[in-house]
């Protein structure tokens, strides 16, 4: 409660006096920082233009080859250069793609669709593509090059697997959630065997699982991860009889797709 009513007046100057003291500076402060304040309504930055994998994740030596490469801000794509000189490509399409788990950055939400024609002969395993992109150029994104035999649809049971021969690279998808894909093979008492999927390593969504079976379909090994860099499987092991294995080859999250793309390499 004030003393009296003149000294009501008078506090008053006394306290805006204070506050023009303190407002002042902050006045100064906002002229000397301008960002400050504007950078709130300014949209929040592009992220750097990325591919997260291509989808098949492989291309063949001396044919020309439609892959999607999925990734983030890729939509204003420009052009796509074949690093190394292993071949040419040329952008098809590009714009914003569907995000079935609603995670963009496992599967992308933007995509360019290529055209890539590689010389017969590649030194090494992949080819590096790179997009650039109006906000600037993607890292080197590695396209396999192994020769494949594709995955034959229907191959979901023991009955209806995919006879195959050794050594081999079989290029599929785990196509809906709980796929499974079966292939057979016959193998002799004491020979080794390397199974090995090419997938997380690469991008694809697919968190691999393999599990191979004796003539009578009892699991004899399984694995999901060799390694805790990637979600990729491998099986190495002797062979205990002459005869009939079957491999199975699924999602780990029992999850499938469109984009959940492998390869799957055996010897
Ligand atoms: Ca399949
Ligand atoms: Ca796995």
């Amino acid at each position: 409660m004030w003393a009296s009513p003149s000294a009501r007046p008078q506090a008053e100057n006394v306290k805006w006096c204070s506050m023009k003291s303190l407002l002042v500076p902050f006045v100064v402060l906002c002229t000397l920082l301008p960002g400050a304040a504007q950078d709130k309504k300014k949209p929040p930055a592009k992220p750097a233009p990325r591919v997260i994998f291509a989808v098949p994740l492989g291309a063949s030596p001396g044919k020309t080859t439609k892959l999607t490469l999925r990734g983030i801000n890729l939509d204003d794509a420009k052009e796509v250069k074949v690093i190394g000189g292993a071949g040419t490509a040329k952008i098809l399409s590009k714009g914003k793609a569907g995000v079935p788990d609603k995670n963009p950055e496992k599967v992308g939400d933007t995509q360019v669709e290529i055209e890539l024609k590689l010389n017969d002969k590649i030194a090494g395993k992949s080819v590096a593509v790179v997009l650039v992109t109006g906000a600037g150029e993607t890292k080197p994104h590695a396209i396999l090059v192994e020769p494949v035999v594709p995955e034959k649809e229907g191959n979901d049971g023991f009955s209806t697997a995919q006879t195959i021969t050794l050594p081999v690279v079989i290029e599929g998808t785990i196509g809906r959630a709980k796929d499974v894909d079966v292939f057979r093979v016959t193998g002799k008492k004491g020979q080794k065997l390397f199974v090995e999927t090419l997938a997380s390593r690469h991008g694809s969504p697919l968190d691999a699982m393999l599990t191979l079976y004796d003539a009578k379909g009892s699991p004899i090994a399984s694995n999901d991860d060799f390694t805790p860099t990637h979600r990729d499987a491998r099986i190495e092991m002797t062979l205990p009889a002459d005869g009939v294995y079957f491999l199975s080859l699924i999602d780990a999250h029992d999850t499938g797709s469109n984009l959940h793309v492998y390869r799957l390499v055996l010897k």
